[in-house]
């Protein structure tokens, strides 16, 4: 293009070279300078040229335009090379900081070249006229790059996101139970696709249909298998209309900010792992402290949101406490004295007047928000988690007696004698008795309860039906072992691949720089009531009655930090680390310790990895309501392998009977116990292991809240 411009020009330049030279080459040579400055200035005037000169044949400039300087013309061989060659020569030049172009024609007399005449042109137009074509070519390149984009877009948008978004939503729909709706693609690329994903979900729903019609025949029959479907088929059958709310204090889902990125995750919570899979089954609302930095900014304006997050199931209603409330109800008085006041670690509680009426202030706020929730229902069943709200049954029934209250303790509860050392004591168990269902884990939990209220209260205790009738008020107390979510059993299914699992197992011992044969595991909460250092201790015990297994065993423990708030747990986490450093010092080689602690948080897929690779797990609690580590180490073991140690202070122990039993304040007992373990035989492992899968399995969390839902309906 810059080519055809130039040439353009150049060609031009030399038609009006011509013209002037008809003018001035006849008798050149006899032309005065005046006559041909006449000429020049005229010429150029009239053809709009950037200027005009006349050479002789000494190339010297006899005429020229008064606007072009001279010297410029003089620098250039432009004229003199014209004459040389004896024909038409152009260049182009910057004059003056601007772009022009010279064109000389020699002049004849008859015989030879007598002098030049030069032609200067404005060539900047064609820097404007490129710089435009340029901005043009660009600008209409980049409409069609858009445009291009646009139609991918498009295409890949109707072609590809559209079918794949509708048998996402129609596999979703499936698997929420929505037999209705079908938003399957039509799409010819993905026809095969739709086929196959149409079948499977005709297969998915007369699946789910044949399991209500089983659920809904075997009702009665409690202890057949139960299944997160046949609880939602269960529940819709005996609530009917009635809707469930679930008050606790830990939250299910804590959001978390980092930087601009909000994540959220499932705490490391006894309570948590066992409500969560009920309420996702069941539906409803979970009211619960807002704990996470992040929680403020994930609600709606009546603080709540639908969660799973990612498969939103039930809706879940944050309460937000101010750091005093924090200090005197949850840190104070649920944790440094209700919690160890039920749990006989030999921790003594402490009772502080200013944490009681915190922790009253907050039983009245979670209470307000029980019964906003409420307010337009019929008869609800509100179902209260735990020691943090002993005050709650109460307040509940006293506002609304239509609704039915359930509260399940998941601590234990110690003899009356033990109770009767709290300075409201009274308070607490009438707070407690507003309730018309109250549960624990085992039956002694149930009788030791039972016993603090025939201590403490003027009541009608009735021991065959385990009823306490107070203020005409009847409170139901029973035993309800809670599990985990353990509903198909869990067992390997046709692509179980043997070799990936152990191929995993040896890079996660790798990323711990971890060298051994056997490894153990154990999963707590940083808590002194898990019996952690006493642990420690019996293993310093193994390893010194048995040396053959140093550097053949290794001890993962598995530790969050938990309620860190709290000055003793503060205290108890420093002395877990120390006293690991000190059994690690005594024994450790270069590549090998006897013990590592992890302290990171993990979700229950990355646990499970754990429990998978361990030979032995080891669980000392020094009391324990239930402990769901020993179960989901059981449900985690579908190779039949691996040995369960567990305290017989867990409520656990009274159903998983096949495990070694031990007794945490015995060191040389647990150390002998995993002995045993690393030396028991695999048949001998598979048998106990099958015993207590079948154990796991058979009461299940879907059967807990069944049995727990069961109970409270028929109370009326
Ligand atoms: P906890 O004492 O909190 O609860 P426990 O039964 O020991 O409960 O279960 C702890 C839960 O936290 C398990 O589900 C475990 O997987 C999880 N967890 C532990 N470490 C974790 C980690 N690092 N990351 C993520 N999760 C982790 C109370 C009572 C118990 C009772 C339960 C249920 O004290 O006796 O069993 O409630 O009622």
């Amino acid at each position: 293009m810059l080519h055809t411009i130039e040439t353009d020009l150049e060609r031009r330049s030399i038609l009006v070279a011509e013209t002037l030279r008809e003018t001035i080459e006849p008798n050149f040579v006899n032309k005065s300078e005046e006559y041909l400055q006449k000429v020049v200035e005229k010429f150029a005037d009239r053809e709009r040229l950037a200027g005009l000169a006349i050479y002789d044949n000494k190339e010297i400039i006899v005429a020229i335009s008064p606007n072009l300087p001279k010297e410029i013309l003089e620098a250039e061989n432009v004229a003199a090379d014209a004459m040389d060659q004896d024909g038409p020569n152009g260049d182009f030049i910057d004059s003056t900081g601007k772009r022009v172009y010279l064109l000389a024609m020699p002049l004849h007399d008859d015989t030879s070249v007598v002098g030049a005449l030069m032609i200067v042109q404005n060539a900047e137009y064609i820097d404007q006229r490129l710089s435009e074509m340029w901005v043009n070519s660009m600008l209409r390149l980049f409409t069609q790059v858009l445009l291009i984009i646009i139609v991918l877009f498009l295409a890949v948008r109707w072609l590809v996101y559209e079918p794949v978004r509708k048998l996402v939503v129609s596999l979703r729909s499936a698997r929420a139970g929505n037999q209705d709706a079908d938003f399957l693609s039509d799409s010819l690329i993905f026809r095969p696709l739709t086929r196959e994903i149409s079948s499977m979900k005709r297969s998915l729903v007369e699946a789910r249909l044949a399991a209500r019609e089983e659920a809904r025949i075997n009702l009665e029959k409690l202890d057949s298998p139960w299944t997160a479907d046949r609880l939602t088929e269960f529940v819709k059958n005996i609530l009917k209309e009635r809707t469930i709310i679930v008050v606790s204090n830990r939250e299910p889902y804590i959001h978390t900010k980092t930087g601009n990125k909000i994540d959220y995750y499932l705490p490391a919570s006894g309570m948590v792992t066992a409500i969560e899979p009920m309420m996702e089954a069941c539906g409803g609302t979970w009211i619960a402290y807002g704990s996470g930095d992040a929680d403020a900014l994930t609600v709606d304006e009546n603080d709540t949101l639908q969660v799973p997050p990612d498969d939103p199931k039930y809706c879940l209603r944050r309460v937000w406490l101010s750091e005093e409330e924090e200090k005197g109800y949850y840190n104070g008085f649920s944790n440094e004295a209700i919690y160890p006041l039920c749990l006989m670690a030999h921790n003594r509680p402490i009772f502080r007047k200013e944490d009681w009426q915190e922790y009253k202030k907050v039983n009245g706020k979670f209470a307000h928000a029980v019964l906003a929730e409420i307010k337009d229902l019929q008869k609800p069943i509100i179902f209260i988690q735990d020691f943090h709200f002993s005050l709650l049954p109460r307040m509940i029934k006293n506002a609304r007696p239509d609704a039915t209250v359930g509260l399940f303790w998941h601590i234990p509860w110690v003899s009356a004698e033990s109770f009767s050392i709290c300075p409201w004591k009274k308070e607490i168990v009438d707070g407690m008795l507003g309730a018309d269902l109250i549960g624990f884990h085992t039956q002694l939990h149930c009788n030791n309860f039972i016993e603090t209220v025939g201590h403490e209260l003027e009541s009608l205790i009735d021991f065959e039906q385990f009823t306490i009738a107070r203020n005409e008020h009847t409170t139901l107390v029973r035993p309800f072992p809670i599990s985990i979510a353990f509903s198909n059993g869990g067992e390997r299914g046709a692509f179980y691949d043997r070799e990936r699992e152990k191929n995993e197992n040896k890079e996660i011992l790798k990323k711990l720089g971890i060298e051994t044969k056997h490894v153990g595991i154990g999963v707590d909460r940083l808590d002194y009531t898990k019996g952690i250092l006493e642990r420690i201790k019996a293993i310093e015990l193994f390893f010194k009655k048995y040396p053959a297994f140093q550097r053949e065993f290794t001890f993962i423990q598995i530790a969050p930090a938990s309620k860190s708030g709290i000055k003793k747990y503060q205290e108890f986490g420093e002395q877990v680390n120390k006293e690991i450093e000190r059994v690690n010092g005594l024994f450790k080689t270069k590549n090998w310790k006897p013990i590592v602690l992890i302290t990171r948080h993990h979700s229950h897929e990355e646990l499970d990895r754990y429990y998978k690779l361990a030979d032995l797990c080891l669980i000392t609690s020094l009391h324990d309501g239930m402990n769901l580590v020993a179960k989901e180490f059981v449900a985690s073991r579908n190779d039949g392998k691996g040995v369960l140690i567990l305290s017989q202070f867990t409520g656990a122990s009274k159903e998983l009977k096949d495990a070694l039993i031990v007794n945490p304040y015995s060191g040389e007992n647990t150390a002998e116990a995993i002995y045993t373990a690393l030396t028991m035989s695999p048949s001998e492992q598979a048998k106990r292991m099958k015993k207590l899968r079948n154990a796991v399995k058979n009461y299940n969390i879907y059967r807990w809240a069944a049995e727990f839902l069961k109970t409270i309906v028929s109370i009326e």
